[in-house]
């Protein structure tokens, strides 16, 4: 494994909490009063968490002993990796997200104030009524669906709060939900439908992303289709977004959501939860490894509705009144557990949006902050970075004062957006909370506590309670003492991890446990003189491209489905939006003519296989690749040559045929 380090300059500049922000902390104005939580969190790990699981759930029944809330094993040498938490009770999340806040007095609250991708169209859901809507969807896929505990559903939609509802529906019948994001192919819809066996779909007709309309039934439709020749029939529930005309429905499979949520009786509004044990899985949610095809990942109901509540609550310092916004979609781990159940669980008001950031202005955001006072605002850095190439003009049009809390994720926030979002957007009233995570962690590890937690720009700065991270030297794979450099690692179970890979556990040991006792992350940091994380970017050959998940071997499959194409070898190189870009090397067939067009049609093929996501930023032709004399691809070469650092190839005197890097660097000066 090698360590890279995407970061740009180091800034050497602390900034201490935002004052108005440490008179709220609820964890306290002080580091010392964080390490001390933190002391009690990973000394007494049981107690901890049982403590805080008992203050803020329902538990239909509870765990045996307080003495041990969770048991793990991350050591493949001592037997199977296993890991559980609160095992021996019982509870329903979409209960402890809706329910519990009715009986205590919410029922009129807001959970959602949804805004639509054109101005104007916006409306606000309460508790009350979400728990109608969750409830005669529950009863719909119970009763004409079959879908019992442990039923898998797939969900394909637009943001919109169906996207959410959709998510308590599977989770109130103790049914398992799989999000796929709703930029992905037909291709990519239709490998989680089959790897997850759902049998039923909740999609929309289409969306608007600016001023783009996107047909997400036509999607669907080649999905399905594809699905069912491989033995998976799944029956599509269709939400109605802009109209019918020329959607085509396929009979005895196809159904409009509102026909048939009107057709319910009565008794559909109180469909009563089913209680499922802490262990049972809540959803699957598939994303890029390092190698094969994305994977599913599974996290299981009572740790991870602890966590995504622990974290949310803390992270953002959330008060009753607060108003939160996460932009991040429901596709992804961020719209899992902080655009739904973290903030449904906390009972929370939300803002939920569907359009994107410069529609129809790049004020957009920053006018729906001012629209809903919004206090906490949680972006990734790429979007922060595409704000910024418009300057600060747009942003300064609109107040802010409203906003306390400032979140980043997805990939490290480089300094120069770091000091952009600081200064700008927060105007130096809002703490920043950089929050390292991954969808296998199900909430945040790494991450300052506003008004709490001195913040150095770049840094996701120190463990969040009770997660234990550790540094591995890549050679030794010993731990790194004190201040240092290396594979990032965590040494404790904590109750958001995720359990398993659906139908592979065999995998998931694999990929995760490579060394006996520690949770591999596949991300490498540096640890300060004083306990301070900076990640540097992953180690594995999984990119980061606009904070989204791609395994370069998943772009080189579908590259590979070109007809014209032998083989190819994909990198990522630095972006100044995205962080990373995607470039493809292509070595073609004999005799194929080379043209502007042919590198185009790589393009499309992985937008199609993939999603635009995933499309290419340059695509290099090739006569051959780099290669070790045992057949190896040295990725190192292709990086520097696809970033143009043509001094620092380093030794190629171990390449089968080294003349082929000076064939590819004269290649570079025609084609890309
Ligand atoms: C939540 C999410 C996980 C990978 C992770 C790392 C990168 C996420 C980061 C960050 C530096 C941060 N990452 N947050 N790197 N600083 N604050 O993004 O999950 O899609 O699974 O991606 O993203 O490389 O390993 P996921």
């Amino acid at each position: 494994m090698v360590l890279q380090d995407h970061r740009d300059v180091k800034d050497q500049r602390v900034y201490a909490p935002i004052e108005s922000n440490s008179k709220l902390s609820k964890v306290g104005p002080t580091l010392e009063d964080r390490m001390k939580q933190y002391r009690e969190s990973v000394e007494q790990p049981s107690q901890y968490w049982a403590r805080v699981a008992k203050q803020n759930f329902f538990w239909k029944t509870l765990w045996e002993s307080d003495d041990s809330v969770f048991s793990f094993n991350f050591d493949k040498s001592k037997g199977p990796i296993d890991i559980k938490w609160f095992d021996g009770a019982t509870t329903n999340i979409c209960y402890n997200a809706v329910d519990r806040h009715i009986e205590e007095g919410k029922k009129d609250k807001v959970a959602f104030y949804w805004e639509g991708n054109d101005v104007g169209e916006t409306s606000a859901v309460t508790y009350g009524q979400l728990h109608d809507e969750v409830s005669k969807l529950a009863y719909l896929l119970k009763t004409k669906y079959g879908v019992v505990k442990g039923t898998r559903v797939s969900i394909y939609l637009p943001m919109i709060t169906l996207g959410p509802i959709a998510m308590l529906a599977v989770a109130r019948l103790g049914a398992v939900a799989s999000v796929v994001f709703g930029g992905f192919s037909a291709h990519s819809l239709s490998a989680r439908i089959i790897d997850s066996e759902s049998t039923v779909l909740i999609t929309a007709e289409g969306t608007m992303r600016g001023d783009k309309p996107i047909q997400l039934k036509k999607i669907v439709d080649e999905a399905l289709t594809d699905a069912e020749a491989q033995g998976v029939a799944c029956k599509a529930i269709v939400f109605e977004r802009h109209g019918r005309d020329g959607v085509p429905m396929k009979e005895g499979r196809d159904v409009w959501y509102q026909d048939e949520i009107a057709a319910l009786p009565a008794e559909a509004a109180s469909t009563p939860v089913e209680w499922v044990e802490a262990e049972h899985p809540l959803f699957l949610l598939y994303t890029s490894g390092s190698t094969g095809k994305p994977k599913g990942l599974e996290h299981t109901t009572g740790g991870y509705m602890v966590y995504a509540h622990t974290t949310f609550t803390t992270t953002f310092d959330y008060h009753d009144d607060d108003v939160y916004f996460c932009t991040g979609d429901i596709g992804w781990i961020t719209g899992h557990t902080y655009a739904t159940w973290g903030p449904l669980l906390a009972g929370s008001t939300s803002v939920l949006f569907e359009g994107v950031p410069t529609h129809p202005t790049p004020s957009r955001w920053w006018d729906i902050v001012d629209k809903f006072k919004v206090t906490q605002f949680y972006t990734a850095p790429t979007a922060i970075r595409a704000l910024m190439k418009g300057g600060e003009a747009p942003v300064k049009k609109t107040s802010r004062a409203s906003l306390r809390v400032l979140g980043s994720v997805g990939e490290p926030i480089n300094v120069e957006a770091w000091n952009w979002y600081y200064n700008v957007v927060g105007e130096g009233h809002c703490d920043i909370v950089d929050t390292w995570w991954q969808t296998e962690t199900g909430g945040h590890m790494i991450t300052p506590l506003p008004g709490n937690t001195p913040l150095k720009p770049g840094s996701a700065s120190l463990p969040f309670f009770g997660v234990q991270p550790a540094l591995l030297d890549p050679t030794t794979l010993k731990e790194v003492e004190g201040a240092g450099e290396g594979l990032l690692v965590i040494k404790h179970s904590w109750p958001g991890q995720s359990r398993t890979i659906f139908k592979d556990a065999e995998r998931f040991a694999q990929t995760y446990f490579p060394v006996d006792g520690y949770y591999m992350t596949g991300d490498g940091a540096r640890r300060d003189a004083d306990g301070y994380y900076w990640l540097t970017g992953r180690v594995d050959d999984v990119l980061n491209v606009s904070g989204h998940r791609l395994g370069t071997s998943e772009v080189e499959c579908a590259v590979n489905t070109h007809p014209d194409v032998v083989e190819s070898a994909v990198v990522g190189i630095p972006h100044d939006v995205k962080g990373e870009g995607i470039y493809v090397y292509v070595c073609f067939k004999e005799g194929v003519e080379i043209t502007q067009k042919l590198l185009d049609s790589v393009k499309a093929i992985v937008r199609n296989e993939i999603g635009a996501i995933a499309t290419p930023d340059a695509v290099h032709p090739a006569n051959g690749l780099p290669k070790t004399r045992s057949g190896k691809i040295m990725r190192r070469i292709l990086r520097k040559i696809a970033a143009g650092q043509l001094d620092e190839l380093g030794d190629i005197s171990t390449l089968a045929d080294p003349s082929v890097v000076e064939e590819l660097i004269a290649l570079k000066a025609v084609w890309v």
